[in-house]
């Protein structure tokens, strides 16, 4: 363990009852869900304020204490891991929800605040957080924004960034470096919100954000179907695209992951048929209809019609009522735990759109010849060119043995990924785990252009240490 300055300097910061070195606290709170590293923070501590975070992070920079700030700890990328005696800073008592500027469309909240509780704050306005997560109720609104979060509507809505007016967040010497503005247009100068978006505590900690808003999404429906490719789901979604629907969702799943949902959750087969994949797809269902269209729901079963008979698709259905809709949804959204007992290893990449079934083609030829009978999930954001590729642990195989084939199958990933100009993560960020991957996907230049800026905002070093620029 790291020396670290008395404990009762931080309690007579903050109050005893908000700083804690029990270790149940510390396994608990010094973890996100990546299941790769051991928690061993040094203490964790739960400030109540904006002026708090200041204080905290004004004590530790001169007392050189390294901080992991701490939302929801949804994360897979372990980039809320504190693995090094560190300090976790806890966002968990910002709560602030502020009322809704309906004219506006705004909010402002604080970093602690939930999803799904800003959501349901939201809703009797008619007005939504559109960053959409199977994990909504855990993530926090900080934890968005500091990884950029995307989740199961980018499509539709694109990523946290893109709803964000105004952001508050604390540097490493306890100065506040962003304010709360609640503007749709600020052009004064370079963005420094959107820097701090996505930089995973390294730059600074979020402590609130002004959210822009979204009115609540109308009607919908979903499809899920059956498909013999994923060249013939890119053929489900390029019709989607000429249907003059809206494109809320475009989801696919192999037919491994609907076999361990099913096994995990005992619901019942979603189709008679099955198939390499399947692809969920959600239309919203223009309620008025135009003169020269039929109903959307009506063109919507024609589409599937169509799609059954140039078998595009072999089987499908459709759900027009919310209950359905939901029941179809489940089976995208419960795969992640549902392989959770195989302690995968997950990677979240992203190629473009048009090359994915040329890529997942490639993908299947190297795991045949390099990892012959290895369960390997494929699941997704088939709309915005994003798959999650996650390799199950052979029954049997010790972990060490599994890391380690891991580890060798991730750099063939990559190479793959690279000569595919993709990305190797689309939404999970870097954390500690893709952080020596980096150099393959940014350039020198651009490296030493962040490294500046990590020097610039946190000369100790002291935020969230080891992980993305540090
Ligand atoms: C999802 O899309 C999440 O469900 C989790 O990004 C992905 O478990 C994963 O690998
Ligand atoms: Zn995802």
């Amino acid at each position: 363990m790291n020396l670290r300055p008395p404990i009762g300097e931080l309690q007579a910061l903050l109050g005893a009852e908000a700083v804690s070195q029990d270790p149940g606290e510390l396994l608990h709170w010094g973890r996100d869900w990546t299941r790769i590293y051991a928690a061993a923070p040094w203490a964790v501590c739960w400030p109540r304020s904006t002026a708090e975070v200041a204080a905290v992070l004004r004590w530790c920079h001169a007392r050189g204490v390294p901080v992991v700030p701490s939302g929801g700890r949804t994360g897979l990328a372990g980039g809320a891991m504190a693995t090094a005696g560190e300090l976790v800073l806890s966002l968990d008592r910002l709560r602030y929800l502020g009322p809704v500027d309906v004219l506006n469309r705004s909010v402002a909240v604080g970093a602690g605040v939930p999803n799904q509780v800003l959501q349901e704050h939201c809703a009797p306005h008619g007005l939504w957080w559109p960053v959409d997560l199977a994990a909504k109720g855990t993530a926090t609104i900080g934890g968005n924004l500091a990884t950029n979060a995307g989740g199961l509507r980018v499509v539709r809505y694109g990523h946290a960034r893109n709803w964000l007016l105004g952001l508050e967040a604390v540097g490493a010497d306890g100065q506040i470096i962003s304010e709360l503005r609640a503007l749709h247009k600020d052009n004064s100068g370079p963005d420094l919100r959107q820097l701090l978006v996505g930089s995973e505590g390294t730059l600074a900690v979020v402590t609130a954000a002004t959210l822009q808003l979204a009115p609540l999404p109308g009607p919908t429906a979903v499809a899920l179907l059956a498909c013999p490719s994923m060249q013939a789901v890119l053929e489900v979604l390029a019709q989607a695209h000429t249907l003059k629907l809206e494109l809320h969702a475009f989801e696919v799943f192999s037919d491994l992951c609907l076999s361990h949902v099913l096994a995990r959750t005992g619901l019942p087969q979603p189709l008679q048929a099955r198939l390499p994949f399947y692809a969920l797809v959600e239309l919203g269902l223009d309620p008025a209809g135009s003169a020269h269209q039929p109903p959307a729901g009506a063109r919507m079963e024609r589409w599937l019609e169509r799609l059954l008979t140039d078998r595009t698709a072999a089987d499908g259905t459709l759900a027009v009522d919310h209950r359905a809709a939901q029941k179809l949804w489940a089976y995208r959204e419960r795969i992640t735990e549902s392989l959770q007992p195989w302690t995968p290893r997950k990677n979240d990449i992203s190629v473009p759109v048009s090359r994915l079934a040329e890529f997942v083609v490639e993908l299947q030829r190297w795991l045949d010849h390099s990892r012959p009978g290895w369960q390997v999930a494929l699941f997704g954001h088939v709309g915005d060119g994003n798959l999650h590729i996650n390799a199950l642990r052979p029954e049997g195989m010790a972990m060490v043995e599994f890391q380690q084939a891991c580890d060798l199958a991730d750099e063939a990933l990559y190479q793959l990924v690279a000569r595919f100009g993709g990305s190797m993560s689309a939404e999970h960020g870097i954390g500690l785990v893709k952080k020596r991957w980096l150099p393959l996907f940014r350039s020198k230049a651009e490296l030493q252009a962040l490294g500046a800026l990590k020097h610039a905002l946190d000369p100790a070093g002291i935020l969230n240490p080891g992980k993305v620029l540090s």
